[in-house]
């Protein structure tokens, strides 16, 4: 947008301001300005971060010919503003070196040449050149070498068959099953655009908790399809499969893996799924955890189950991704249990095995510690596993930019081989030469228009990608890289709208779950707090109480040496840094102590008035959030800006909620008032525990928030 048309659209706003308070203003400055002649077209949000009109006069040459060099020859074609590009296919020891995803990327006064010894690394380059074009950046002296970090970028869909997505906050699938194979959606071609321009390079296509009916037959020509369209953008497909399959699916009387007729059911399979996609990826499994089946059934190991699948796969260069998201009820603090469960068989996986370990050590909370698991094993390839649908972080309704969280857990020390063992370190080194490297984020992506739900989870999904290939950006770089291709505003609103951003996430876990708190999520849906919940005949690790434990003493969970000692689990300095209520960090305080109500806090607080304030504070941030959102009305299509506006008076109420909850619930143990400065709840006790959500699995909650 240029300088006079921000000028007009400031003028006009003003203008707006004075009409009738009963004009529904978005609508009129949208009108106004369309007969102005400005640049505000409703935007939907489908071109997500790919808004380049085209151009169409590139000149682009390129010997070679496949379908991905022909994808890379048309995005430039079409959208390339600059000189003439050359796209060399080489092999030489500078692409080499870089690897077949890699590429490097150089230009001076002739042109620019992008060149790779692989067809994606060329495809990469592309979209690299692009969106330095659409960021702005001086194009005409660039000398670029990029390699990815991680060998597999992978979205995990939790997508069922039925076409509901566990835990998806953006409409339906978007695997539209009943018409697959005979038709083709062209969303399957968009999104697989969208990947590819920032990296990823493979998709699970099913939910972790697997229907054995998708590797049917019948199941398999429709996946074929989608492969098809998928691989021409460097994708590779890979399934969720149910243990039990053999049984389930195949009709014999066990599933065990060290039986014969098992594991020859299995090698079968994995043939005919090779013939159906012969760049088939690979196995991703969640065996013994939450009901699930797996190889303890049958008195085996995780070892046992993820191998026998491994033999099957290793014949076509799959892999097993074999997740460690096991617990069960009983005596043991759950946040101890993957640790234990997992640490005895280092170094008895197969070589094409990984373990996936979510980021913290109980599951996706707004904030945790990293896993342990990280930095733990030394012969066994373990892979990062980040959630990037909200379902703890306020559905699709809140803004949360998540890059500041992962960056958190990529970054954090775990002191393995001394100081720097970062878990970005530890997970992006092989552990030995054919080692996987591999990252995966539960994907936020559904039938939805703008994909996503909230315009802003888009950047999530972007930003997932990004630090996949490189965990050394900062969270700040991949918001400017987004807010520049998803908006056009002039610089000061690009600040604002990073402000938003960046703090975004620190606001979530001050409003809900602040100092270490944390699962006090509303029952089965995980949307609102429920600190209270007590479920007759429940799992107690599924119920809040067992993690706040607050009583009249205090609040948090004891994992110190003499409580739950989950401490011992992380290496020196941090087991005795975090042992210590003095000395662990305040962010953490009560995920690894039962801390006193009137234990002193570094600001001099109370731990009981330190809440208090957080809870506030986390309020105030979106209240904030709202105001700077308003304040860039005049540079925003007015689609987008009314739905972030809509969803942010949404994440308001939210916060307010939570923190009336949780303060009013936890004042009854602490019996101690709310500081006198803050802001007084709004609702009360007895109302808020009434209250009950009516969630279907991807519907967001209604916006009136009454009993
Ligand atoms: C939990 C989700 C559940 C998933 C599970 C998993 O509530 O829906 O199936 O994680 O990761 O957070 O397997």
């Amino acid at each position: 947008m240029n300088q006079t048309s921000v000028v007009n659209i400031k003028f006009l706003c003003k203008a707006v301001g004075c009409i009738g308070a009963s004009v529904k203003r978005v609508g009129l400055i949208c009108f106004l300005l369309l007969c102005n002649g400005a640049y505000v077209c409703a935007e939907d949000g489908s071109r997500a971060w790919l808004r380049i009109d085209s151009v169409g006069k590139a000149e682009v040459t390129c010997h070679r010919k496949s379908a991905t060099l022909s994808i890379a020859r048309t995005e430039l074609t079409k959208f390339w503003k600059g000189k003439p590009v050359v796209l060399q296919l080489l092999s030489n020891k500078v692409t080499r070196s870089l690897g077949s995803d890699g590429y490097a990327i150089f230009s001076d006064e002739k042109g620019v040449k992008i060149s790779s010894c692989g067809v994606r690394g060329i495809l990469y380059g592309t979209y690299h050149l692009l969106r330095l074009q659409e960021t702005g950046i001086d194009c005409s002296a660039l000398s670029i070498k990029e390699k990815p970090a991680y060998q597999y970028r992978l979205l995990n869909h939790w997508d069922n068959l039925d076409r509901t997505v566990e835990r998806g906050y953006a409409g339906r699938s978007l695997w539209n099953w009943d018409e697959l194979p005979e038709v083709c959606s062209p969303r399957y071609q968009a999104y697989a655009r969208l990947n590819a321009s920032v990296g990823i390079n493979g998709v699970v296509l099913n939910n972790v908790n697997a229907s054995p009916q998708i590797l049917s037959s019948e199941y398999l020509a429709k996946i074929k399809a989608l492969a098809d369209v998928f691989r021409s953008y460097g994708i590779q497909v890979f399934l969720s499969v149910n243990f039990s399959s053999p049984a389930a699916l195949g009709g014999l009387s066990t599933s065990d893996p060290l039986d014969e007729e098992v594991r020859r059911w299995w090698k079968d399979k994995v043939q005919e799924i090779y013939r159906f996609i012969p760049d088939f990826g690979g196995f991703l499994v969640k065996a013994n955890s939450e009901g699930l089946p797996g190889p303890q059934d049958f008195g085996r190991t995780h070892a046992d189950g993820a191998n026998m699948l491994a033999d099957a796969l290793e014949p076509f260069g799959g892999i097993v991704m074999w997740r460690a998201f096991v617990y069960n009820p009983g005596d043991e603090d759950r946040a101890k249990q993957a640790y234990q469960e997992f640490m005895p068989f280092d170094g008895a996986f197969r070589k094409n095995v990984v373990i996936q370990v979510k980021n913290g050590p109980v599951d996706f909370q707004p904030r945790e510690p990293f896993s342990p698991l990280f930095g733990a094993m030394r012969q066994t390839a373990v892979m990062p596993e980040f959630q990037i649908t909200q379902e703890y972080l306020g559905f699709s309704n809140h803004l949360a930019y998540l890059a500041s969280l992962w960056k958190e857990c990529l970054d954090a020390d775990t002191y393995r081989d001394g100081k720097g063992s970062t878990v970005m370190r530890m997970t992006a080194t092989p552990l030995f030469p054919e080692a996987i490297t591999a990252i995966a984020g539960v994907a936020n992506i559904g039938t939805d228009a703008n994909w996503c739900g909230h315009p802003f989870a888009q950047a999530n999904w972007y930003a997932f990608g990004r630090l996949a290939w490189n965990p050394h950006l900062t969270s700040g770089e991949i918001a400017e890289e987004w807010i520049r291709l998803t908006f056009d505003m002039p610089q000061e609103a690009e600040q604002s709208v990073k402000e938003i951003m960046l703090e975004s996430r620190e606001a979530v876990v001050s409003y809900m779950m602040p100092l270490g708190l944390h699962h006090l999520f509303a029952w089965g849906h995980h949307y609102g707090p429920e600190p209270w919940c007590a479920i007759l005949g429940a799992r107690p690790d599924w119920m809040p109480s067992y993690y706040h434990k607050a009583d009249t003493f205090g609040i948090g969970f004891d994992r110190s040496r003499t409580g739950s000692n989950a401490v011992m689990q992380y290496h020196e300095p941090l087991c005795t840094l975090y042992n210590s209520m003095d000395s662990c960090p305040e962010e953490l305080l009560l995920w690894f102590h039962h801390v006193p109500w009137q234990h002193k806090m570094r600001s001099g607080r109370t731990l009981w008035e330190e809440l208090c304030y957080k809870y506030d504070e986390g309020v105030q941030h979106v209240k904030a959030f709202q105001r700077k959102w308003d304040e860039v009305l005049p540079h925003v299509d007015a689609e987008r800006f009314r739905d972030v506006q809509k969803r942010l008076k949404i994440q308001v109420r939210d916060a307010v909620w939570w923190k009336d909850a949780c303060l009013l619930y936890f004042q009854q143990y602490a019996r101690l008032p709310i500081p006198y400065e803050l802001e007084r709840p709004q609702h009360n006790l007895e109302d808020m525990m009434d209250f009950k959500l009516n969630i279907t699995n991807f519907e967001c909650p209604p916006y009136g928030f009454s009993r």
